[in-house]
């Protein structure tokens, strides 16, 4: 069976963009591929978080993640520091990753254009940590929205560069990026990719809004005078991005037959189509979370998915050392 691994930063609540672009895929694939699925809690604290609302956000995660669908009994759950051996791989990638490479990361570089002050370390060497927790699992695949694809690829190179210093140390991982739903945008302004640090908050759709404001954000979302519900990022990126929302919850129905069906009708009756699909979607889920959330769920499950991921992590983080010549008995 192919493995695959990918995570998630509890930065915030989750959102729309997450479950269509990660989320969704990790519970599609955990029936055919070995699934390994961690809360990134480590990746969460290159920016400052206040603590008490973090802790409710890496419960709130793992609840979703279940609530989403993800199986604990077929896919395995967990804490990034429940695993240790992360954060040592973490510091073994960082020694073997360039300067000039991450320079070339754009999470780093758009935050720094920004003029962002006081940007830590940790965000600038993100990456190798991110390289370390996808290859102590040697998966097959990583599963990711369209934003992470720069990460995978560093993650690449560096194990090439490992391997080729000392041996076949990792597999090599490919990114998994979905050809619909990869970059879902911000509904108030679609050059946006929707994201958790929205300031207007009227861009994004949480997990665990009330309906009623998910139906709010979709009807206010911006669109165009066009009129016309047709598939075209560049000059209608509004109703391309509702329409690749449509198509994602509804079992990826082709773009053409959306098109198709709105053809001649309102921008009105499309965006209801939209948000009944968002709402439907949200009702299964905030249903299945308010039970796991009062359950003992959450415990059981990471404590188990803790357990079977310290498997492959420790055993390739021994190997990695005694390779690269760090440990005195063999
Ligand atoms: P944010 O900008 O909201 O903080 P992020 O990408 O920085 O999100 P995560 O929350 O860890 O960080 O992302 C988890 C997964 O969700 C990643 O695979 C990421 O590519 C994907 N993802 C995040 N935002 C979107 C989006 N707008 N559309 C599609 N996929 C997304
Ligand atoms: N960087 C990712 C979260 C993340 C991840 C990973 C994804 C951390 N480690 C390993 C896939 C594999 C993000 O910001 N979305």
């Amino acid at each position: 069976m192919k493995r695959m691994l990918s995570g998630i930063k509890p930065t915030g609540q989750l959102h729309l963009g997450n479950y269509i672009g990660a989320l969704r895929h990790f519970v599609d694939y955990q029936d055919e591929y070995e699934m390994y699925a961690f809360i990134a809690n480590l990746h969460c604290i290159t920016v400052p978080q206040d603590p008490v609302e973090l802790q409710k956000n890496l419960r709130d995660c793992v609840a979703l993640y279940l609530a989403c669908g993800l199986d604990p009994a077929k896919a395995t759950v967990f804490l990034q520091t429940d695993v240790p051996a992360h954060a040592q791989l973490g510091y073994i990638m960082c020694c073997h990753t360039y300067m000039g490479e991450l320079n070339r990361m754009t999470q780093f570089k758009d935050k720094q254009a920004k003029g962002e002050k006081n940007l830590s370390g940790g965000l600038y060497t993100y990456p190798a940590l991110m390289a370390a927790d996808i290859l102590l699992y040697d998966p097959d695949y990583v599963p990711v929205g369209d934003d992470q694809k720069q990460h995978v690829e560093i993650t690449r190179d560096v194990a090439e560069r490992m391997n080729h210093r000392y041996g076949e140390l990792f597999k090599i991982p490919e990114p998994l990026v979905a050809k619909v739903g990869a970059r879902i945008m911000s509904l108030s302004d679609p050059s946006k990719k929707m994201s958790k640090s929205d300031e207007t908050n009227k861009g994004c759709i949480y997990l665990l809004d009330p309906l009623k404001t998910a139906r709010k954000k979709v009807m206010g979302a911006v669109t165009d005078s066009y009129a016309n519900v047709h598939f075209d990022p560049e000059n209608q990126p509004g109703v391309s991005n509702l329409m690749q929302i449509l198509s994602s919850l509804s079992n990826d129905r082709p773009i053409g037959e959306i098109e198709q069906e709105f053809q001649g009708k309102g921008y009105g009756e499309f965006k209801r189509a939209v948000a009944d699909a968002v709402c439907a979607r949200l009702e299964q889920i905030q249903a299945r979370y308010d039970e796991i959330i009062t359950s003992d769920m959450i415990a059981t499950t990471l404590s188990d998915g803790a357990r079977r991921a310290s498997l492959l992590a420790n055993a390739k983080l021994e190997k990695v050392q005694k390779a690269i010549g760090m440990e005195i008995i063999a």
